[in-house]
Parts: structure tokens; sequence; C-alpha cells
């Protein structure tokens, strides 16, 4: 009696497992989380990068697949109006590596991670309630000189 009770026990856990892998719940969070790689060669792995609406944060982690340092090919990535790419890329460059190339409270900058070199990695939580849905949005490297070839579509929507 004992054996069919704890068979059954296990069965039940077993099913609830089950279903706790597969929910929707946790599916929609792997969509809200993004990885990208910058190089020693001065460039991002992806041109683009999705995100559904419903994710009401976004988790992305930045790593440097490369080896040189932050100071010599350092990587960041942030995330701005496509219109203010140009003009955040001017005021990153002055801001400095000890700011991250990133000019302080410049509210046009969406999200950042900070600067990275070789082997480094940074993953930033932001939320997107400030985010319209089918907006043009864009992510660059800040780093002086980078976002002619570091940059891409942000997609929210
Ligand atoms: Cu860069």
């Amino acid at each position: 009696m004992y054996v069919m009770r704890n068979t059954l026990a296990a069965a039940a856990l077993l099913g609830l497992q089950a279903l706790l892998t597969s929910s929707p719940a946790a599916a929609a969070d792997d969509k809200c989380k993004l990885e990208i790689s910058g190089n020693d060669q001065m460039q991002y792995d992806k041109k683009e990068l999705d995100v559904p609406a419903t994710c009401a944060q976004v988790t992305l982690t930045l790593h440097h697949s490369g080896q040189l340092p932050a100071a010599a090919m350092g990587h960041n990535w942030a995330l701005v109006n496509t219109g203010d790419l140009t003009a955040v890329a001017n005021a990153g460059m002055s801001a400095g590596l000890a700011n991250n190339y990133i000019p302080p409270g410049d509210k046009r900058v969406l999200a950042h991670t900070k600067v990275v070199g070789g082997g480094q990695s940074d993953t930033i939580t932001f939320p997107t309630a400030g985010l319209k849905k089918g907006g043009d949005y864009s992510f660059l490297c800040t780093f002086p000189g980078h976002n002619a070839l570091m940059r891409g579509k942000f997609k929210f929507g």
C-alpha cells in the first residue's frame, strides 16, 4: 500500500514539474532576455534585437568576445530613439571612459550597459514602460568612433 502511494505521489510530482517547465510564463520570460557580443574587430554579432511588447522589463547581457582591454577596444550597449543616435554618440565621446562614454543623466539614453573589455560582460535589466510599441529604436556602442559599425535596430512590439 505504501508503495502504491509513493508511486502516485511521484507521478503527481513529475506531472507538476512538466507543467512548470512548459508554462507560457517561462517561455515569455525567455523572449525578454537578450544577449549580444562585441569583438576586437569593432562589431556586434547582431544587427537587430527583438523584444515582444508583452515584456514589462528586458534583461540584456553584453559580452566582449575579444581580448583587447576596455581602454583600447571597449564596448557598451546603449538604447536610444533612432533620431538621437548621432547626438548621443557625440555626447558619449565627450563623457569619457570614466562615465562609460554615456553622458551622465542624459534622458536620450533609454538604457545602457557599462563599457566592457575583452572577456568581460555586463548584464542590465530595464523597464519597457517608457517604450512605445512599434517605436523606432536603435542600439549602439558609444565608445569613440564605434557607432559607425556598432549599431542596430531594436524592435519593440
Ligand atoms: Cu564598441
